[in-house]
């Protein structure tokens, strides 16, 4: 391929990426204005960390490459849905629905599909609430709507699903059936520990909003 050509893949692809980046700097500002309103209203912090990440150009091609599908600018926009990535890690599985409940109302993201692996979890063993969102972004001679996953996972899920990542590329994706069925336990476990964090997260909810009907009692006297 001769050098100018090169040169102007290279420019179409930044200016390409670029939109996405624009995209996930929104949507971070969304969660983090969430975040705040969230912690003055109900005292307590229910995001825990925010990542994002942009796809790189070399896995966008893999991915293209295993799908089997055209290997073009066009075919990454069209084809693949997660370039923008925003992985927000909650306390509490309550405190992930009620997150992803305030994102889609929100009157400029446009929701695309809602994949719900806690409800349904992957036969891996995986568990995360995805969101398909599209962001309108505004540049200087046009506006795009720009798709965004976000996955949406308690500290729990976040951890299992970090190592069983690891393994999973450690063996080129082809797990031992071993592993894979201790992988699946860990992941049992991990769920049961996230319902039982949750239910004394309640108790202490409880708690708390019956210290505070005595305190305001005392306050009239
Ligand atoms: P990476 O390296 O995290 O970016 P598709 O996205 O079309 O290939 P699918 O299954 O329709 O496939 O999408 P889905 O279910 O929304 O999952 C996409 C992402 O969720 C993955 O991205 C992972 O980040 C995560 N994920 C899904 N299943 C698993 C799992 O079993 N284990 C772990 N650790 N993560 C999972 P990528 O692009 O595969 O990888």
């Amino acid at each position: 391929v001769p050098i100018h050509q090169l040169k102007k893949i290279k420019t179409e692809m930044t200016r390409f990426l670029m939109t996405y980046q624009f995209a996930i700097d929104e949507m971070t500002t969304k969660i983090e204005i969430l975040q705040q309103e969230f912690h003055y209203m109900n005292d307590y912090n229910p995001i825990e960390h925010v990542n994002s990440r942009l796809k790189t150009p070399e896995s966008m091609l893999k991915k293209l490459y295993r799908k089997d599908l055209p290997v073009s600018i066009d075919s990454m926009r069209a084809n693949i849905k997660d370039i923008a990535g925003i992985r927000v890690t909650c306390s509490f599985i309550s405190d992930i629905y009620e997150i992803s409940r305030m994102l889609q109302n929100q009157r400029d993201v446009k929701v695309c599909e809602v994949k719900d692996y806690i409800e349904n979890p992957k036969p891996t063993g995986y568990q995360s609430l995805h969101l398909l969102v599209e962001v309108p972004v505004f540049m200087s001679d046009r506006t795009e709507s720009v798709p965004i996953e976000i996955q949406i996972r308690t500290i729990a899920m976040d951890f299992w699903a970090s190592l069983e990542h690891k393994i999973f590329y450690k063996y080129d994706r082809d797990v031992p059936e071993r592993l894979k069925r201790e992988l699946k336990e860990a992941a049992v476990s991990a769920a049961a520990l996230d319902h039982k964090m949750e239910k004394l997260h309640n108790e202490m909810k409880e708690i708390k909003s019956q210290d505070d009907d005595e305190d305001e009692m005392l306050e009239l006297f």
